[in-house]
């Protein structure tokens, strides 16, 4: 299948379905500047993720964990949602409720996002309600106390110079940690329970920019396949779910999106 006609079918495919659960990864912001985890130059590669991303790691050497985070935090604060972010967020509102944003990223760009589109239709910035992106993995921006569990939105300047200056709850004086899913973490379960019954009740998924390697964010989309659904993926490389998608885009998102999501005529496509 050409582009041009993968396109066309992951359109019409969208265009017919009654519910789409939207899955995104770290794939999405990558031409943001944002590194995903996995890829050439990805974030593990510098790392080994249980040397970071698990509570082990945080109880023996908090500061090693926060710094990697305030790192992740300075680059991500730099970054700003890409025409992928804002092609979805303008689709997801005209979808009006029936497709629900499902995240793994932890960067909030496509909150900002969605944020800056319903603004500019003039809604209160707040007015996402049912739209706010469900984000699987927590949020870069947010702390939570490792003791009365108190979880805050923290953009401030955390100082990982030393554990002394490490960022303490207001409350009980306990250390603050940053409020994202480590690895063997339960994820928050509202989150959890609101993408499963999206997946559950989504006649299409349309995945973009996730190896499909961490679950069970990677599991939303087989339920949807399970009870019969279609699978759009989006991702310049080929992952565990590419042979079960219906349509399968080997494009960045960044191209792929504001085409397949957009409202104007496909080029070289009649009637797309
Ligand atoms: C849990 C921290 C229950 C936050 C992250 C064996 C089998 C199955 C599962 C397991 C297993 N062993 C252990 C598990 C469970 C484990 C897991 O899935 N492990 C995997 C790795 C095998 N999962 C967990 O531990 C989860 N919790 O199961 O709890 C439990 C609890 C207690 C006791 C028992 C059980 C917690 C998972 C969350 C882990 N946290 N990060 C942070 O700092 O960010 S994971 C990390 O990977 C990120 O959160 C990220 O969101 C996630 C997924 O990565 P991707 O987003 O897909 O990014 P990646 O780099 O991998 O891929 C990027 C893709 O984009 C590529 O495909 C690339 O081609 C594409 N791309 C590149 N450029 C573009 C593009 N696409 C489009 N456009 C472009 N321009
Ligand atoms: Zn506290």
């Amino acid at each position: 299948m050409t582009d041009t006609q993968a396109v066309a079918a992951a359109r019409d495919l969208l265009h017919r379905a009654r519910r789409v659960l939207v899955l995104t990864g770290a794939g999405i912001s990558a031409e943001c500047g944002v590194p995903t985890f996995r890829g050439p130059g990805g974030l593990w590669k510098r790392h080994r993720p249980e040397e970071l991303a698990t509570p082990e790691a945080f109880r023996r050497d908090p500061r090693l964990v926060w710094e990697w985070y305030v790192w992740r935090r300075e680059l991500v604060s730099s970054c700003e949602p890409g025409p992928a972010h804002h092609a979805l967020a303008g689709w997801l509102g005209r979808r009006s409720g029936s497709a629900r944003l499902v995240t793994q990223n932890v960067d909030g760009l496509h909150a900002r996002a969605q944020r800056e589109w319903a603004a500019a239709q003039g809604d209160a910035p707040d007015a996402l309600g049912a739209g706010r992106p469900v984000e699987l993995h927590g949020a870069l921006f947010r702390v939570r106390c490792t003791a009365c569990r108190r979880e805050t939105e923290h953009r401030g300047t955390v100082d990982a110079s030393s554990d002394a200056t490490l960022p303490r709850c207001s409350d009980c004086g306990a250390l603050l940690r940053p409020a994202v899913v480590w690895f063997g973490e339960m994820l928050p379960a509202e989150a959890l329970d609101e993408a499963i019954r999206w997946a559950r009740a989504a006649d299409v998924a349309l995945v973009v920019g996730t190896s499909a390697l961490v679950h069970p964010a990677a599991s939303l989309p087989i339920l949807v396949l399970e009870r019969g659904g279609g699978l759009v993926e989006v991702n310049p490389e080929p992952s565990p779910l590419t042979p079960r998608a219906a349509v399968s885009i080997r494009a960045p998102a960044g191209t792929a999106l504001p085409v397949l999501l957009g409202t104007g005529e496909l080029p070289g496509v009649k009637g797309g």
